[in-house]
């Protein structure tokens, strides 16, 4: 068995020593915090990744490929995060992450080994002291390579005996979960950005192939790519796909000043502000056989949207809106075929809307289920059905196709159109987490084949009016929530929110501590706008009055 590498890890760990008392966890989407205090993190996560992979044996008692992903995602430039991916592309397995959070809050190297010594020993040997095998990624902000220098700095103090890792430096999150994926399971794709690019554009055009559809009449699509690292892979996607590249337009790509990054534009500002980023302006966005949609800071997010003709009204199209659409695809596909016994169901938080969620039971007759915050959440759910669509209404989503749909549909393949397309829904759609340019494209294609416009997608149904608001709070862990984040259980205030919903006509609110950032969010929803802001507001100060 190889020996545990204590001094070359004791000398990385006091190069980049932990805060006094640090007090880190491993939130909604692993450590997020100002990018200036992730250091030591780094040492923690990169351990840890390689204790994973040890862990993750394949059949032959191999070392799977993990990835490590440095992002803050939707979070102002000055923040930064790090989360790990499993095997299969999904996110650590939750009963690890206090793991995770325990190795970050050690603020000695000695109290350090005494966790993670056992286990890359026990793992090690497991793994008759095969190397770790670890990919890593980051996206544009400007602490990216020097976080991600500190990662390949551990990796580099061991022999390669030890740990075997690729460094790809600027990814999207997505194209982060796939490469990983790849690399542990050939029938999925090329674990290369290429070999990304192609599975897309290959599925995108055969589908429109299937149905005569050619690329010139597709809705034409204005894509603000938050000044981060979505501009360049979209780009970069569109030199590769050169028939489709006439029906994108980019805008907010200045990945080359990193303070532009999410700042009055990209998928959480347009849904959080409802309203158009900067560099898409009304005229623009009202222009017919057009669609507006902005990603967010790593790309796994995404949000439709346009402006109605004659009045300009901003109407947005967002996770929920994505969901009810790809569904109706779906399931009009699913009619299609010889005969199945697929269940589909639909996956989403607290923060849909009510009237998504009243038209997926009512009018769709579909199982719907809410999940705590957290693609990590959705996820899980989602794997239940056999086609298992998940949104959260901020964007951040992707529909999972089980195996048995794989087999089910297989056995029609050749004689039935509607499984070929289903089966290259599957290769379309990103099976591993939520992806703004897969999602994009499979909203694109569906809008298509339904023969559906922007407007009439948005007339699905009429959202209730609805705020988001953040309050900043002294201390967040100071609240606890239950039933899916939808009830405080602590601080005490949830019958005086219950009194203020029962006052508004077709009121929910709820109040969760963010995963992300400091502060605590307030969801406040109602018949009418002015019901809505007023209940939105007696949260806010209830929450405000606590604090
Ligand atoms: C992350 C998570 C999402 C979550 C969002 C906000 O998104 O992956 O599932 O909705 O944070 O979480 P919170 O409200 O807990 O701050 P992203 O796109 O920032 O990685």
């Amino acid at each position: 068995m190889s020996a545990f590498p204590s001094q070359a890890l004791e000398s990385v760990f006091n190069k980049f020593p932990p805060p006094q008392n640090p007090n880190f966890s491993y939130g909604t989407a692993g450590f997020r915090l100002g990018a200036s205090k992730l250091d030591s993190i780094m040492v923690a996560v990169a351990s840890l990744a390689i204790v994973r992979s040890l862990s993750c044996l394949d059949e032959t008692s191999t070392p799977q490929t993990i990835g490590i992903m440095i992002t803050a995602s939707h979070n102002p430039p000055q923040d930064n995060g790090v989360k790990i991916v499993d095997p299969l592309g999904d996110m650590l397995p939750q009963d690890w992450e206090p793991l995770a959070t325990k190795l970050a809050n050690c603020a000695t190297f000695k109290e350090f080994e005494k966790i993670i010594k056992p286990l890359w020993t026990k793992y090690s040997s497991a793994a008759s002291s095969k190397p770790a095998k670890l990919v890593i990624g980051r996206d544009t902000r400007e602490s990216g390579p020097r976080l991600l220098r500190i990662c390949t700095e551990l990796f580099d103090s061991f022999s390669d005996k030890l740990v075997i890792y690729r460094n790809f430096e600027e990814l999207s999150t997505p194209e982060l979960h796939y490469i990983t994926r790849s690399f542990n399971d050939v029938s999925f794709g090329v674990p290369s950005e290429s070999g990304y690019y192609d599975k897309l554009s290959n599925s995108f055009l055969r589908i429109l192939k299937l149905y005569d559809i050619s690329p010139d009449v597709l809705v034409s699509t204005t894509v603000d790519c938050a000044n981060g690292v979505g501009a360049d892979k979209l780009k970069a996607f569109l030199e590769t796909s050169p028939s489709l590249s006439s029906k994108f337009a980019i805008v907010n790509s200045d990945t080359a000043d990193p303070l532009q990054l999410n700042v009055q534009c990209g998928a959480d500002f347009v849904k959080t502000n409802q309203k158009l980023p900067n560099g898409i302006d009304s005229d623009l966005a009202s222009k017919d056989l057009s669609l507006c949609a902005s990603f967010d800071g790593d790309a796994d997010r995404l949000v439709c949207y346009f402006c109605d003709k004659p009045s300009k009204k901003f109407i947005l199209l967002d996770g929920d809106k994505i969901a009810i659409l790809l569904s109706r695809l779906i399931s009009t596909l699913i009619t299609q075929l010889p005969e199945n016994n697929l269940e589909i169901g639909i996956v989403q938080t607290a923060y849909a809307n009510g009237a998504s969620t009243s038209y997926i039971v009512n009018k769709l007759k579909l199982p719907s289920v809410c999940a705590k915050t957290g693609v990590k959440h959705l996820h899980h759910e989602a794997m239940k059905f056999d086609i298992g669509i998940y949104f959260e209404a901020n964007g951040h989503g992707t529909v999972l196709f089980s195996e048995k749909f794989t087999a089910e549909l297989k056995k029609f393949e050749g004689h039935s159109k509607a499984a070929e397309v289903l089966l290259l829904l599957k290769e379309l759609i990103n099976q591993t987490v939520g992806d703004a340019l897969s999602d994009l494209l499979a909203v694109v294609a569906s809008l298509a084949i339904l023969k559906v416009d922007a407007a009439e997608w948005a007339n699905t149904y009429h959202d209730l009016p609805n705020k988001l608001s953040k309050v900043v709070v002294k201390d967040r862990n100071l609240f606890v929530t239950t039933d899916a984040e939808r009830r405080l259980v602590k601080p005490p205030i949830q019958s005086k929110i219950d009194d203020f919903v029962l006052q508004t006509k077709q009121g929910r609110s709820f109040v969760r501590p963010s995963g992300t950032e400091d502060a605590v969010r307030v969801y406040a929803e109602a018949e009418t706008e002015e019901e809505c802001l007023r209940l939105a507001e007696q949260v806010v100060h209830l929450v405000e009055n606590y604090s």
